[in-house]
């Protein structure tokens, strides 16, 4: 048993005589600060100096759940925290164990999902004079400019300050990650226990309604009433402000059509009369008026100018909805911004939407539903093909009649086809329950985010992974078996990065920088920790493995062999490769 767990106050207590005061630490006081404020999952990796703490947190009755790379403890860490508004919590040790925590912190600010980022550091003398310590790194410098706030604590006093200050700057404005360095030191650090309490701070109102001037509900509100051919557009914030009713009510109230981003899609659900996702391209370049609800114009929605949104026919009016005033016109003049929170907004502009508010005109919305029949028709005919090998389609149009009879599950995925299929053609029908590759287009997040998601909900997790993007974090199938965790992955394996048809030219030995080993047996993988493998070939084999590892709720892998040739590459991104100019 460790000191740590010894030196527990309350078992101190029964050795230390009568007037010797009773002592808490430094790694105490962590914990108690975490679990003081609510916060009782931590994700991590151990080792020096933060192995004690992670067992003392077991041992408090918090989760350790430990992983086998930082990136993906830190993945799982940002997602809890998009889900429970809450900031997740990744614990690493210092230099390498953070900056692989650090990827996955600056990610999570990236999408505005709330976390803290808790790496153990060595003793600030010696990294102060570079005098070599052992994983000596000045951490909290090279961890300032990739997130939203860092701190270091230096005194065991100080905690309940630092973590307070931390839970803050995640949840509050715009969510983000923020580094928290503590010390060896620190945690060995002895105070007087009652002391020590009394420091602690329970973090009031973390993240505090904003609500928007009267005089910008009025504006957006006129704008959107003299709107010709408006458009609803969500985003993730819209998702992770959990205003859910009121965002329904206001899109149902005004009966104008909504288009949701990936990861804001369930919202309502994908089935909803009103969501125009078949009808993309048509109300995109279409619209006249677009009201941005947690969305931002960013190269997701093409900066909001050119083709994709027909600037060539004169220029839109945008109405954007964000707690970011800095985020307003980033990318084209924005004609009514509503600074505050989603919920805030959306109920404020809910009070000006009444019976008198004009409904969308009629011929927009029968051009929308015309432009959807033609697409969904068209859609149906490719997800019915049976072409062998699989194509991205017939694969997809599989799972989606599964996932149909479960609207609760957790949806991961990341890949380029895979992502870029997936995302259009599988519906949802719950708030938060699509997780992918994000703000960055990241390859890397599927198991963590898949572990975060079924640790955070206790409901299960498909995972829909291009092989290529699998790879970045396949070994975490391990943490899904140990903590047999509901987590069944579907790998879209065509024996490569996008493809697995390029051939080297020269004619040499290695294969082509996109190809890997032909026909892998991912499936085997997660047999080799206990967990159940799927090899299938067709849609059928596919449907059946997949029914059986939902109802079973045990970790699963299931190989779906994909056409090599089939998809394109980086996906729908072909455009943002800079071509070559062929010269030799
Ligand atoms: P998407 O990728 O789905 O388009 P983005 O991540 O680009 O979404 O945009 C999310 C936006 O939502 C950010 O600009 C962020 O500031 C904003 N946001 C996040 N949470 C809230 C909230 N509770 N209230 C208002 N805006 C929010
Ligand atoms: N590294 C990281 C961290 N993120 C990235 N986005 C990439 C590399 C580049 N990249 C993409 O943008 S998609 C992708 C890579 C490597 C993988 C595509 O191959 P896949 O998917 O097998 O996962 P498909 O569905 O077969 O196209």
């Amino acid at each position: 048993m460790s000191t740590v767990l010894e030196s527990k106050p309350v078992a101190q207590a029964a050795t230390q005589s009568a007037n010797e005061p009773e002592l808490t630490d430094g790694f105490h006081l962590v914990i108690d600060a975490l679990k003081l404020n609510g916060l009782d999952t931590i994700y991590g990796l151990v080792g020096i100096p933060i192995t004690d703490l992670a067992r003392l947190a077991q041992a408090e009755g918090m989760r350790f759940i430990g992983f086998r790379h930082e990136q993906h403890a830190g993945n799982a860490a940002a997602i809890a925290g998009y889900m429970t508004q809450k900031p997740g919590i990744c614990l690493t040790v210092s230099a390498p164990g953070f900056l692989n925590g650090l990827t996955a912190l600056a990610n999570a600010t990236t999408n505005c999902f709330p976390m803290i980022l808790i790496s153990g550091s060595s003793e600030r003398e010696i990294v102060d004079l570079q005098q070599g310590d052992y994983e000596e790194m000045d951490q909290l410098a090279i961890a300032r400019p990739h997130c939203k706030a860092a701190f270091r604590v230096l005194h065991a006093e100080d905690i309940g300050v630092g973590f307070a200050r931390a839970i803050r700057a995640a949840v509050s404005g715009r969510p983000g990650g923020v580094y928290l360095d503590l010390p060896a030191k620190l945690l060995a650090q002895t105070m007087d226990a009652a002391k020590g309490k009394a420091s602690l701070i329970k973090v009031v109102d973390p993240a505090p309604r904003q609500l928007p001037a009267p005089d910008t509900v009025a504006k957006a509100l006129d704008v959107l009433k003299n709107a010709k051919r408006p458009l609803i557009l969500l985003g993730k914030g819209a998702a992770y402000a959990q205003a859910d009713e009121d965002i329904r009510a206001l899109v149902e109230k005004t009966g104008i059509p909504y288009l949701p981003m990936s990861m804001a899609k369930g919202l309502l659900p994908d089935t909803h009369a009103q969501s125009a996702s078949a009808a993309r391209s048509y109300v995109l370049a279409e619209a006249d008026v677009v009201m941005l609800v947690g969305a931002r114009l960013n190269w997701l929605l093409s900066h909001g100018k050119g083709k994709t949104w027909g600037q060539e026919k004169g220029a839109k009016k945008f109405i954007q909805i964000d707690i970011s005033p800095t985020e307003i016109d980033s990318n084209v003049p924005i004609e009514a911004p509503l600074i505050g929170d989603i919920a805030s907004c959306v109920g404020e502009l809910l009070k000006g939407v009444d019976a008198s508010f004009p409904k969308p005109p009629a011929d927009w919305l029968a051009n929308i539903a015309s432009r959807k029949d033609k697409n969904l028709t068209s859609m149906a005919a490719k997800l019915a093909q049976n072409p062998s090998p699989m194509n991205f389609h017939s694969a997809l149009g599989a799972i989606k009649e599964v996932l149909k009879d479960h609207p609760d599950i957790n949806l991961v995925n990341e890949g380029a086809n895979t992502l870029d299929f997936a995302r259009s053609i599988i519906d949802q029908y719950q708030p938060r329950k699509r997780f992918d590759s994000g703000t960055w287009g990241i390859m890397g997040i599927g198991m963590g985010y898949s572990i975060g998601a079924a640790v955070t909900s206790g409901k299960p997790v498909v995972a829909i992974e291009g092989d290529s993007a699998f790879g970045f974090s396949g070994m975490e199938l391990e943490t899904i078996c140990r903590y047999d965790l509901p987590v069944t992955t579907i790998i879209f394996n065509n024996n490569g990065v996008y493809r697995g048809t390029d051939v080297n030219p020269t004619g040499g030995k290695d294969v082509a920088p996109t190809v890997f080993v032909k026909d892998a047996r991912y499936d085997k993988m997660i047999e080799a920790f206990g967990g159940v493998g799927y090899h299938v070939t067709t849609p059928e084999e596919l449907t059946a493995a997949l029914k059986e590892s939902i109802a079973a709720g045990k970790p699963a892998l299931i190989n779906a062999v994909i056409d090599e040739a089939a998809g394109t590459e980086s996906g729908r991104l072909t455009n943002l490769n800079p071509q070559s100019g062929k010269t030799k």
